[in-house]
């Protein structure tokens, strides 16, 4: 036997590849001033290892391309639809299909549909853009996510649970007549990729009936969180993550997805609901913002390998593979002392720029700063998650203050080899050890909606 441990593999081999450029220090320097410190303005053959987003960067295996070559891009009822409809109901078990071209249209749809000026979201923590479809459709988000989300070194295994107390304190103090739904994430994105447990769904399923409030889905992730559901819950290690995935949707009434994470495609989304009437407003709204209900926005080859790629991710060894990546990373940073959000999560590992940055206070944007210097120091992307992305309150005009000030790296599926992670955590030790150095930064332009995307620094002095 061997001294060492058994080591795993990814589940697939290479038959494509992309060549990658490696650029010098000054060179990047010079592309983030000209970028204005946003990692979002960086032109992406620029960057040697790009952890900005698991959104729509994954690779499509063979069977997904070859499925490409059976788009059927008829206007109206192409038989990609009908497939992804049967999947969606095998996989999710939904009856009825709203294909879009991403998540967030899909987000807008719901949005519109169930939500009136003056009503409140509960949800488990925000997510950006659906934050926002809520708030322009006159509602207010309101997180109900349990405490430990909020703390970056708390070990809690479900950190995405929803707290039942405050959601039930919430309905006893503006009405359940003003709460149309409760918006649910698992995996929670902006906790860390934290999952929710099956007991915490049930839960809110049954507080949710008791007071005829909707339970909405955001299933983006859910087939990560039906794998930490499988290793971590009791009862469940011997469950398939489809009957797992099946039974965590069947607590809601509905989903919204962007396809561009779990389902391994490059762009698609839809929204799935069980209530008929509802199906009705949205297939008919979906013709207004999107295209005709059979493709939403979609080629018909997008539809296919949407379907497809349904098939591959719930299989036990692709989704073991892709979340264990992600906590191979973390466990690196976390045996070099690195502060990162604990338990790692299933599509990213978080830096606690608070802690990482310490000088730096959260007016000066320390989150923003360490993305900018990671790409600065080692050509590796990544993503603000703090207060930049947090945004202003509508009604005050105030900066939200989010307790994480989070930089998110973020792991495509089926892109990256172990070796380019030990680049990278390689290169997130050495900015540690440098750390005392960093400065903070300030905007100087800021847009109104979702402003990390476009919004540009520059270095205090
Ligand atoms: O990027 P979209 O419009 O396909 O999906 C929006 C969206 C909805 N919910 C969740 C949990 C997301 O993570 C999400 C998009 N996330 C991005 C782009 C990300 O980088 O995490």
């Amino acid at each position: 036997m061997p001294s060492y441990r058994k080591p795993w593999a990814e589940p697939y081999k290479i038959k494509v590849v992309e060549p990658l450029k490696v650029t010098t220090r000054e060179y990047r320097e010079q592309k983030m001033k000209e970028a204005g410190y946003n990692t979002f303005l960086l032109r992406s053959e620029d960057v040697y290892i790009d952890l900005l987003t698991d959104s729509g960067t994954s690779a499509m295996s063979d069977y997904q391309w070859a499925g490409m070559m059976l788009g059927d891009e008829a206007y109206a009822g192409s038989r990609n639809f009908y497939y992804l409809e049967a999947n969606t109901r095998k996989y999710y078990g939904y009856k009825y299909l709203v294909p879009t071209h991403q998540g967030r249209a899909a987000e807008h749809l719901i949005s519109r549909n169930l939500i009136k000026q003056g009503d409140y979201v509960p949800g488990n923590m925000y997510f950006t853009t659906t934050r926002l479809h809520q708030e322009l459709a006159g509602g207010k988000f309101v997180d109900v996510i349990i405490d430990e989300a909020h703390e970056p070194q708390n070990q809690h295994p479900f950190k995405g649970n929803v707290d039942l107390q405050k959601f039930e304190d919430l309905i006893k103090k503006v009405g359940a007549s003003k709460i149309p739904y409760i918006s649910v994430a698992g995996t929670v994105n902006m906790a860390g990729g934290q999952p929710q447990s099956m007991g915490n769904m049930r839960q809110v399923r049954e507080l949710a009936n008791k007071h005829g409030i909707k339970v909405i889905l955001d299933a983006t992730r859910a087939v990560e969180n039906a794998y930490f559901i499988k290793e971590r819950e009791k009862g469940y290690s011997n469950k398939s993550i489809e009957e797992i995935l099946l039974e965590y949707c069947s607590y809601t009434d509905g989903c919204t997805m962007s396809g561009k994470k779990d389902l391994l495609v490059n762009i698609g989304g839809f929204i799935a609901v069980n209530d008929e009437s509802l199906f009705d407003e949205l297939r008919n709204m979906v013709v207004v913002y999107e295209g005709l209900h059979t493709y939403g926005g979609l080629a018909g080859r997008d539809m296919e390998a949407m379907a497809r790629g349904m098939e591959e991710c719930v299989s036990y060894d692709h989704i073991r593979s892709r979340v264990e990546q992600v906590g191979y990373f973390g466990q690196k940073l976390i045996d070099a002392g690195v502060p990162i959000v604990e338990p790692a999560g299933g599509h990213a590992i978080f830096l606690d720029a608070k802690k990482f940055y310490e000088h730096i206070p959260q007016e000066e944007l320390p989150a923003q700063a360490l993305a900018a210097d990671l790409y600065i120091e080692s050509g590796v992307r990544a993503m603000e998650r703090g207060v930049v992305s947090a945004g202003r309150n509508p009604e005050t005009g105030e900066n939200y203050h989010p307790k994480l000030e989070l930089v998110r790296l973020t792991f495509p599926r089926r892109v990256y080899t172990q070796a380019h992670l030990d680049v990278a955590a390689y290169s997130v030790e050495e900015l540690y050890e440098n750390r005392k150095k960093a400065k903070g930064l300030k905007f100087v332009y800021e847009p109104k909606y979702l402003r990390f995307f476009q919004a540009r620094f520059e270095r205090v002095s």
